[in-house]
């Protein structure tokens, strides 16, 4: 079974929840030190008071709101308790603030001005573009968008808006090959270097082992002994089991230690690295060929997963990446990172759309919590709501 299916898709109903239970929890924490909270509030109040000399000392105490709030937060604190746990759409939505902040807001600017017209297509067109969409998808866009405004069908920016939230989502909607499920579960993270494949497997290390699965690490990126670090780094912080060798040593033949061992171990789920290094399409090529025969030879049953994890602030040069690694090895599914720091999250689309590869997960932001699920209503809502 796909590595994804094991992240359940969180709707923005089981966001609420989780705050609403987050919510409840902090209130039980409250009530239970209230005498507490009321007394040391009492008395801070009280030396406020004292020291500032502006309040009549025999006023009634009362109890203010920031000072419940600030202690709240000192309870939670001290009983380790999310206080204010964003939720999920709420980070997606502050991850996606530069892109919105360039695109949707000035699609709304240039519909502002009434009419859809010819200047009003040619706009949104350079806007598109800009935007890194594309040239496929923005004519097809403009085109259509001229379309329904002739027949009457788009009469306003929100029509308009709407005609291509509803579009957006539709590019981004591509199946998923479904895959037999092998245990372990094996997912060969590639891309270029930093596009943050090494973060990404911690996020994912720390997510599944949440859910109570037994996870291991492959340090298949030898190039460099930093790297092999950070991956250990991520190994203890998440409490997964990690296989390497020394730097420079074969990446294919740690991988079949890896496996084995994953195989002994009764692993869930086995995350390789790799080096992000290989320029050389034939050198790259050859590397992936021997990683994937290895592990085949260690087990003929297992089929593997390959994530390709593409840095969305690279605009175009992601997209040229995608092709590339698309020509050299399958690509189950992509993994786009640091969506926090663009305002070109556009790229998105032209990628899905010429790869017909989906996008299975997105990373908006360093923390382990900031890689989710891909969800394209989610993302279209984020990026327009
Ligand atoms: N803002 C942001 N930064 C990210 C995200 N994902 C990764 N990064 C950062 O990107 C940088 C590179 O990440 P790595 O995980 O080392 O990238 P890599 O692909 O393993 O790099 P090489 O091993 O050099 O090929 C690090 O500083 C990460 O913290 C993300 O979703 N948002
Ligand atoms: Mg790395």
């Amino acid at each position: 079974m796909a590595l994804w299916k094991f992240f359940t898709k969180k709707s923005k109903k089981d966001d609420k929840n989780e705050c609403v239970e987050n919510k409840e929890q902090n209130k039980h924490e409250v009530e239970d030190n209230k005498e507490d909270l009321i007394e040391n509030t009492k008395e801070e109040k009280t030396k406020d008071i004292i020291e500032n000399n502006n309040v009549k000392i025999n006023e009634e105490i009362g109890i203010n709101d920031e000072i419940v709030e600030e202690k709240t937060k000192i309870i939670a604190e001290s009983n380790n308790i999310e206080l204010s746990k964003e939720s999920w759409f709420a980070r997606l939505k502050k991850g996606l603030s530069k892109t919105r902040d360039s695109f949707t807001y000035n699609v709304r600017k240039i519909l502002n001005f009434g009419e859809i017209d010819a200047d009003t297509l040619e706009e949104l067109e350079e806007l598109f573009i800009q935007s890194d969409i594309g040239t496929n998808i923005t004519f097809d866009l403009i085109e259509k968008i001229e379309k329904q405004s002739i027949l009457g069908k788009l009469k306003n920016s929100d029509e308009v808006i709407s005609f291509l939230k509803k579009e957006f989502i539709k590019t981004l909607e591509i199946e998923t090959r479904e895959k037999k499920s092998t245990k372990p579960s094996v997912t060969l993270v590639v891309g270029v270097n930093g596009v943050g494949k090494t973060t990404t497997i911690g996020k994912l290390a720390h997510h599944l082992k949440k859910g109570g699965s037994k996870v291991m690490m492959i340090a298949g990126d030898t190039f460099r002994a930093a790297a092999i670090e950070q991956l250990e780094i991520w190994a203890k912080r998440t409490d997964s089991v990690i296989v390497k060798h020394n730097e420079g040593a074969d990446s294919a033949s740690v991988v079949f230690d890896g496996i084995n061992s994953g195989i002994s171990k009764n692993m869930d789920f086995i995350l390789i690295d790799t080096a992000g290094r290989l320029h050389n399409k034939v050198n790259l090529m050859k590397e992936l060929e021997k990683i994937k025969n290895v592990i085949k030879k260690a087990n003929d049953n297992i089929e593997i997963e390959t994530l390709l994890v593409i840095d969305s602030t690279s605009g175009q040069n992601g997209l040229i990446q995608a092709r590339s690694f698309k020509q050299v090895v399958d690509i189950d599914g992509i993994i786009l990172t640091k969506l926090d720091g663009t305002a070109k999250g556009g790229i998105i689309f032209p990628i899905v759309s010429e790869l017909k590869v989906p996008v299975v997960f997105i990373g908006v932001g360093e923390g382990v919590d900031d890689l989710r699920f891909f969800d394209s209503e989610d993302f279209i809502s984020a990026l327009f709501d």
